[in-house]
């Protein structure tokens, strides 16, 4: 019966080359990382094969003889999917796809199928398709290049090239209608996003599968979908997350960073991603237990550099301490990273003192409070709109009472002006 399943599954080799960018190591973890996001897309690893070499082959990205080995692997284990780690060009697609009569994705193509399979919303649905149209157009244009020479001379137009015209018009003409589509989302999450003005926000951000989702269930009881797969959150869910009674913040969850993210996706995931550029704090959540870790963080790091999001506060919770085995780690960490905080969200240690130290970067970046003012005072009453979240302002018969709620400094400046006044 099992194997039957199996049988099903398609069965894949991975590819990767060793240039000297990565040492051997390296370039194993990155294959096993591959070989997550195979099995998300639910294909069966059969083989992974590394190849040394200067930089990869213009015609092959292997090397010929190497491709040749492949190939005669593939037949005699009955392989139907051949993967490559790196982002192959069009013209290496097209000529291993003849030599081994497979077919061929690369890293990218992985992820955009992932993506394409785990996408519900109309969001998500159509930031995918774009990305994905996106990637395929520039191969499209390319095989038209190809079967030109093949096919028709100057002043014939073959069959294929016919073809090749009409898919390339399609797809531009379905792109423009995503894009139109995915800005009319994009307007409607800003009318729906301003009543949230009030809040202050948070947004968990990490590697995939480090943990964000179990961790939001943990703080909110959100009942977000967490699992171990790559990918599997591609929306954003905001709960709110009552700190201490009165002190609430918004949390977001979000999709997960990985290395060499195809970049159409983030392009094409901005509105989803405008949820970490609005976030007044950036929760970096981090799994300890994976080896490379560190690699991971600066993944993380420079995609928030991308976002315009590397300068805000930011707390690193590292999660999935109880899956280490030994101490060593977990005081590498309490040394390296003296504010960071350790924890697990999926047996709740330590989530006492996570909430504790929310609390203490809400006091102290975030005051809430109440003023006074005499109705003729208009020019302060339009300062306090200026410099902070108005919560409420009631009118009285001669005074307004305000309540406010700002960030430290925009605080001391606003009591420095009341304070003038009252001289
Ligand atoms: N051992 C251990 N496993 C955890 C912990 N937290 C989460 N996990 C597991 O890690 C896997 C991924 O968790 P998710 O919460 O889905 O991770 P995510 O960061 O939301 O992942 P994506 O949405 O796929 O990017 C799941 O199998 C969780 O059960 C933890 O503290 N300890
Ligand atoms: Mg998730």
């Amino acid at each position: 019966m099992i194997d039957i399943i199996n049988r099903k599954k398609e069965r894949a080799v991975l590819v990767a080359l060793i240039t000297g960018d990565y040492s051997k190591a390296q370039v194993e973890e990155h294959l096993g990382e591959l070989e997550l996001l195979a099995n998300t897309a639910g294909a069966d690893v059969v083989f992974k094969i590394t190849q040394d070499r200067n930089r990869p082959d213009p015609a092959t990205f292997i090397g010929k003889g190497k491709a040749e080995e492949i190939q005669q692997l593939i037949e005699l284990n009955d392989i139907q999917l051949v993967i490559f780690d790196d982002d192959l060009n069009p013209t290496q697609v097209r000529n291993l796809e003849k030599l081994m009569e497979r077919k061929i994705l690369d890293r990218s193509g992985l992820i955009l199928d992932i993506f394409a399979q785990h996408a519900k919303t109309r969001e998500a649905k159509t930031q995918v398709e774009l990305a994905q149209l996106q990637y395929m157009l520039p191969r499209l244009s390319r095989a038209w290049t190809h079967l030109s020479k093949q096919y028709g001379g100057i002043g014939t137009k073959g069959p294929g090239e016919t073809q090749i015209e009409t898919d390339r018009r399609m797809i531009r003409t379905r792109i423009s209608k995503l894009k139109e589509n995915l800005k009319k989302i994009e307007a409607h999450q800003e009318t729906k996003s301003s009543g949230r003005k009030d809040f202050i926000t948070a947004c968990l951000v990490g590697y995939t599968n480090a943990g964000k989702s179990t961790l939001l269930n943990r703080l909110t009881e959100a009942g977000v979908l967490a699992e171990d797969k790559l990918f599997a959150t591609l929306d954003s869910t905001t709960r709110a997350f009552e700190i201490e009674k009165n002190k609430k913040i918004l949390l977001s969850d979000t999709v997960g960073f990985i290395r060499k993210l195809p970049h159409h996706l983030v392009a094409s995931f901005k509105t989803t991603l405008n949820v970490v550029k609005d976030a007044d704090i950036i929760l970096h959540v981090i799994d300890v237990s994976n080896n490379y870790f560190e690699d991971h963080m600066q993944v993380v790091e420079s995609t928030l550099e991308e976002l315009e999001s590397n300068k805000k506060i930011q707390v690193k919770i590292f999660n999935k301490v109880d899956a280490l085995r030994d101490n060593s780690r977990m005081d590498y960490i309490s040394q390296q990273f003296k504010d960071g905080i350790m924890i697990s969200a999926e047996r709740g240690m330590n989530i006492g003192n996570l909430k504790k130290m929310l609390l203490e970067i809400y006091e102290k970046n975030f005051v809430e409070c109440t003023v006074e003012l005499k109705q003729h005072e208009s020019k302060l009453v339009s300062w306090l709109y200026e410099l902070a979240e108005i919560l409420s302002a009631d009118y009285d018969e001669d005074k307004i009472i305000i309540t406010y709620r700002t960030n430290a400094s925009a605080h001391n400046k606003i009591q420095g002006l009341l304070k003038s006044r009252n001289k």
